[in-house]
Parts: structure tokens; C-alpha cells; sequence
């Protein structure tokens, strides 16, 4: 049996359940959910799992495993049927390809947007101490300093332009990729399409969907997606808790965020 670390929202947890789903594993869950800033909530051995702190986790076979694109092509290795990896070197190099653009900047990218947005006004509301323990306990210190700023200036955060911006190259190249093709690596559905499926699910969240209005072949791939069964088991069942303060804070950010759209 899988024993996965994980909460409902996380990007990173998402698409490691979407894969899940999609192999029909079995996978027993424990919610470890520390992005409201209650970092006490950490099981006690939790570093061991994860130097980083972070979700998703993967206990198998004894080992645990963090990263969520590492584990996808754990899980791939182990149980490869059915297969979510092309065969040819050619296809394999081009689906991490895709999935690189996740580390290389996109998923800091979709912290800046949730900070700016969200987070900051969640950690407002908490025990100013709490919030402090939190961010004493934070490993990555490119993501603490990043957090320290958003948190500052939210919206007028000199991160965020620049955020949105890697989104707008982002799906504007799965846009054009897609003119061609049925999936991000030829016609094969793969890990490259789970992986990042779920930031159109994030940046949606937000209420941001007009953004990529005109990228319709984006869109029908992520329409596509949606209808999944697996999608739905994997990202629509587990929910947000935060949907609502997403919401609200996304439609009131929207002008200033389609500005920062339009201007690159
Ligand atoms: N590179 C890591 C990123 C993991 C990550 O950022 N996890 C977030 C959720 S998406 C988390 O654990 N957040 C907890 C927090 O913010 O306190 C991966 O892909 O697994």
C-alpha cells in the first residue's frame, strides 16, 4: 500500500493523486496541512520524510519519497502499467522538458500569485507568533524571502508582474503546441499533462480563467482533462478549504492581474 502525505489544495499533491487515480492504485491518505501557517500540525518526523517540510510525500515499500515529479516517475517505474511515459528517448526528453518548467519557475510563480493574493490575508488573521514559528521553521530560504515580500506589498509586489508573466509564456507555448497536437508529447496522454494540468486548475481558482480566454486549444485540453474520471476523484473530490477567500480575493485582484497580463 502507498501511504501519502498531502492536503486537499496543493498543486504538488494534485497531481501526484491525479496519477494515482489515473493507475487505479490503491493509496491510503494523511492530510499534513501546514499552508495556513500552523506548522505545529507537522507530524513529529516529518523532516526525515521531507528535508523541506513540504507536501507531497510518498511512503513505499519502506521508503519515502518527497517531490511531487519525482514520485510521478516513481510511481511510473514501479506499477508502469497503464503507461503515462512515451517510449522513445526523443518523447521521454521532451515530457521532462515540460515538466522542467515546473521547478524552473512556475511553481514559485503560483506560491508569488497565492501569497499576493491569499495567504497574506490568512496570516493576518492569525496568532502573530504562530506565523513567526512558521516562518522560523521554513528550510528554503528563497521561499521564505519571496513570502516576506508578498506578504509586504501583495499586489503591487514587484514579484507578481513577473509571475504572471512565466504564466502567459507558459500557456501561450501549450497553446501553440496544442494547435498540433492532441497532448503536450505527441498524441499520448503523459506525466507532462498531469504535472501541469493543475496550475489551470490554481490560477482558475483564482477567478482568472478570462486570462487565457483566447487560448482555445489550451482550453479544450484542460476541458479535456477535467472531464477525466480520475481528475475528478483525484482534484475536484478533495476540494479547497480556502475556495471561498480564493474567490473573493481573486475577483477584487482581477483588473490589476489582467493588467500585469496585458502588459507582457
Ligand atoms: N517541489 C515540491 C514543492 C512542494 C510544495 O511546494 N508543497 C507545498 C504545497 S504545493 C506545501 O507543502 N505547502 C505547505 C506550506 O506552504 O506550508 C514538489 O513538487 O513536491
Amino acid at each position: 500500500m502507498i501511504k501519502v502525505f498531502h492536503y486537499d489544495r496543493s498543486t504538488a499533491c494534485q497531481r501526484v493523486r491525479l496519477l494515482l487515480e489515473e493507475k487505479k492504485l490503491e493509496w491510503e491518505s494523511t492530510i499534513v496541512d501546514t499552508a495556513r501557517g500552523d506548522i505545529d500540525d507537522l507530524p513529529e518526523n516529518y523532516y526525515t520524510l521531507n528535508p523541506k517540510g513540504l507536501t507531497p510525500v510518498i511512503i513505499h515499500e519502506g521508503k519515502a519519497i518527497p517531490e511531487s515529479l519525482i514520485i510521478l516517475e516513481y510511481l511510473e517505474d514501479k506499477f508502469p502499467t497503464p503507461c503515462f511515459r512515451p517510449d522513445s528517448a526523443e518523447d521521454k526528453a521532451n515530457m521532462r522538458l515540460w515538466m522542467r518548467k515546473i521547478d524552473d519557475g512556475i511553481h514559485v510563480a503560483s506560491r508569488t500569485i497565492g501569497v499576493c493574493l491569499v495567504n497574506r490575508h490568512i496570516y493576518e488573521e492569525k496568532d502573530p507568533d504562530l506565523i513567526k514559528k512558521y516562518y522560523d521553521k521554513m528550510k528554503d530560504e528563497v521561499r521564505k524571502n519571496n513570502d516576506q515580500v508578498n506578504i509586504e506589498y501583495g499586489l503591487e509586489s514587484p514579484l507578481l508582474p513577473n509571475a504572471i508573466a512565466q504564466f502567459k509564456k507558459l500557456f501561450t507555448e501549450m497553446d501553440n503546441h496544442l494547435k498540433t497536437h492532441k497532448w503536450l508529447v505527441n498524441d499520448n496522454y503523459s506525466l507532462a499533462d498531469i504535472a501541469l494540468v493543475v496550475y489551470l486548475q490554481r490560477l482558475e481558482s483564482f477567478m482568472m480563467a478570462p486570462l487565457w480566454s483566447d487560448l482555445s486549444y489550451l482550453d479544450n485540453w484542460y476541458e479535456r482533462i477535467s472531464n477525466r474520471n480520475a481528475y475528478k476523484k483525484a482534484v475536484l473530490d478533495w476540494g479547497d478549504i480556502t475556495a471561498s477567500k480564493r474567490k473573493e480575493n481573486g475577483l477584487k485582484a482581477f483588473k490589476k492581474i489582467n493588467q500585469y497580463w496585458l502588459d507582457n
